[in-house]
């Protein structure tokens, strides 16, 4: 039986009240000598056409997170493309994937497989997650410019006048991979400040690197949704995303609490990083 780990009670779904909140001292950068992703890595426009959904939470069970915003976009990356990303993430393991650590503050982390069971892998590389956002940036105007958008960025910024511009990915790709019975219990995703403090995440990004057509990963892969849960704690309201190969999905940070379901056959990959912003102006 697979244990759940209660979602925490409201207001709960605060980045700097979250257990989960995520600073910038996360681990130290993997190896990456080992392995090489192709010079042409996703240089070609992407030749497919991206489909785009934004998540209308109102009509969802999940209606107090209306006017938050998730969308996903699909075919943003080819099968081939997502199995090039997976190759090289695997080839840099020797077969062992760390255990996926949370995030406890003060840029501590710590094993607590109650609430994260998962391999990761943390590689930092500007190139590849620029040509992730060349992909993606054309379909999500909605990012781009944060301006009185306290339900994104909190009240701060919108007392203060500021208008925040995204900047670009985080560099910081951390690759997710879960086997038969392995979770992330339901949480919120915290904000990532760069050392200078000039930027700071507002939302994330999962790429999803396969799917249950997947066969080169092993066995038929199910479950594994990207899971938006109720803050009410009733367990039975809910919205999943599921993996597809190549799909997008992006979310704001703020408020909204959500976990990686349990995968219950096969392996999931997938790939997480964040969306940066600096200040730009006062209004
Ligand atoms: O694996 C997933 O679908 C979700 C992972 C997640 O929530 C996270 O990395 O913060």
């Amino acid at each position: 039986m697979t244990r759940r780990l209660r979602p925490p009670r409201k207001p709960s779904c605060h980045p700097h009240h979250s257990l989960f909140t995520r600073f910038l001292k996360e681990m130290p950068k993997m190896d990456q000598s080992s392995f090489k992703l192709p010079s042409t890595f996703l240089s070609k426009p992407n030749p497919a056409v991206v489909q785009k959904t934004v998540i209308n939470f109102k009509k969802t069970p999940l209606p107090e997170y209306q006017g938050l915003f998730a969308a996903i976009l699909d075919n943003v990356l080819s099968r081939g493309e997502c199995d090039d990303l997976i190759r090289a993430a695997e080839a840099t393991t020797g077969g062992q994937w760390e255990q996926a650590m949370i995030n406890v503050g003060n840029g501590e982390q710590m094993l607590i497989p109650d609430a994260r069971d998962c391999g990761r892998i943390i590689w930092d590389d500007k190139d590849v997650v620029a040509r992730i956002w060349a992909r993606v940036k054309d379909h999500v105007p909605e990012v781009d410019l944060l301006k009185n958008m306290p339900q994104v960025t909190g009240s701060g910024p919108t007392k203060r006048k500021e208008v925040l511009h995204m900047t670009r990915l985080n560099e910081r790709m951390r690759f997710l991979k879960y086997t038969s019975g392995q979770y992330f219990r339901p949480h919120c995703d915290g904000v990532y400040v760069t050392p200078d403090g000039s930027e700071r995440s507002q939302y994330t990004l999962h790429l999803y690197l396969n799917d249950s057509d997947d066969a080169t990963s092993g066995a038929q892969m199910e479950g594994g949704a990207t899971r938006f849960h109720s803050l009410s704690s009733d367990e039975s309201k809910y919205w999943d995303v599921e993996p597809r190969v190549g799909r997008v999905l992006i979310f704001q940070h703020r408020g909204l609490l959500h976990s990686g379901d349990d995968v219950r056959n096969g392996t999931k990959y997938t790939l997480r990083t964040d969306l940066m912003y600096q200040k730009l102006d006062e209004y």
